[in-house]
């Protein structure tokens, strides 16, 4: 799972990078030289690992993570492109989701190259960018079908014509500023999408990235925000860059420490990152032992024997049956022993459709 970080120039991008990543990429005119894409992982902070780490005291506990992928800045140039990076475009294509960074704060030590700091304006301006990258796509292709369909046998003719009339149709609203992802699509529509990878049909998290003296408005912020910009396959979080990144370069009592002196709640950071994991449609289930603890990351609703899969091939291959406790039910009965007493630990066959937070035992024969 991958998740590309996109905005306009200078508006926070590396920096919330390093604070998703606990990372130390250059920022601001450090950067100014970079040419690589910078890779980092974070790690999903779920409040249920601790309880289950005092139950079963294992000799390790592992998180679930998630990828993201921070881009350089586009080189001066020709085209108008401020956002995205043409060399990179492939890399920003095959990402699962975008984590849209917008600046809101105001910083004389960083010039804005509109002059003023204007979060909604930018956020419009990159979304058109957006747009245009996946208008470039579907116009070559509509022209390529056209042309290919001036000399197609009749037989070959009803497939061709059937992809023009729907791609003719998305880039018609997308001309209208309607992102893929908010088109009502077909199922054979959607099929056809399927072998694109279109910017705006990605899921997509806007982080408002708010100033240190807004800070302690910004659950505020971003509930006012929530009722503009949340729609379908669109969520907003509002934190300030600067001050995570920093928070991220510290052990984590020192953190709390000065997380409750500036009156931050839950870490803006921690939401950032539990909000791309639910846009991505995924949840996590549980192995647990006096070894390891671990949470795995899967799509919803995959059956048990593909989850089995994420842990190893001969797991899936060797599949006998499952057993499943909720996270719920562990934690009321207080162990497995107690669950399985009251018929709390179930076996569940190869269909199963795992549920976020079911704690799973594969049983499996190599
Ligand atoms: N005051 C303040 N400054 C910030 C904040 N976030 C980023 N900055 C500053 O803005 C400048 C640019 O930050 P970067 O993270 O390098 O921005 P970027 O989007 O990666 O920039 P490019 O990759 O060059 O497009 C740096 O000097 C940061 O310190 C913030 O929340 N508050
Ligand atoms: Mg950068």
């Amino acid at each position: 799972m991958e998740i590309g970080i996109v905005g306009l120039p200078k508006c926070g991008k590396t920096t919330v990078f390093n604070a998703l990543s606990k990372g130390y990429a250059d920022i601001g005119p450090l950067s100014a030289s970079a040419t690589k894409p910078n890779l980092g992982i974070a790690k999903v902070l779920d409040s249920r690992l601790r309880p289950l780490e005092e139950m079963f005291h294992p000799k390790k506990t592992v998180p679930a993570e998630v990828k993201y992928i921070d881009f350089p800045k586009a080189p001066d140039g020709p085209t108008k492109s401020q956002g995205i990076a043409g060399e990179f475009l492939n890399l920003l294509q095959r990402t699962d989701a975008l984590l849209h960074v917008v600046r809101a704060f105001q910083d004389p030590s960083v010039p804005h190259v509109e002059g003023k700091v204007d979060p909604h304006r930018d956020l419009a301006a990159m979304d058109l960018e957006l747009a245009f990258a996946d208008l470039a796509i579907l116009e070559r292709r509509v022209e390529r079908l056209e042309s290919e369909l001036k000399s197609a046998k009749t037989s070959e003719r009803e497939p061709k014509l059937r992809e023009h009339a729907a791609l003719d149709r998305i880039k018609g609203e997308l001309e209208r500023e309607v992102p893929i992802r908010e088109q009502q699509l077909s199922d054979e529509e959607a099929k056809i999408l399927a072998n694109f990878q279109f910017l705006t049909a990605k899921p997509m998290l806007i982080v408002w990235n708010i100033g240190e003296e807004d800070v302690a408005q910004a659950a505020a912020i971003e509930e006012q925000l929530k009722l503009q910009y949340s729609k379908q396959g669109v969520e907003i979080v509002a934190l300030c860059g600067k001050l995570e990144m920093d928070l991220a370069e510290m052990d984590d009592e020192e953190a709390e420490e000065f997380r409750s002196d500036m009156g931050l709640q839950e870490p803006g950071l921690q939401r950032a990152i539990r909000s791309s994991y639910q846009l991505l449609g995924l949840v996590s289930f549980f192995t647990v032992g006096a070894d390891e603890v671990r949470a795995w990351t899967i799509d919803r609703d995959i059956s048990a024997v593909k989850a089995a899969s994420k842990i190893h091939t001969d797991i899936e291959r060797g599949f006998i049956r499952a057993e499943i406790i909720s996270y719920d039910h562990l934690i009321q009965c207080g162990s497995l022993a107690e669950g399985k007493k009251k018929g709390l630990l179930r076996l569940e066959g190869k269909t199963y459709k795992v549920q976020d937070g079911d704690i799973i035992n594969f049983l499996f024969n190599v």
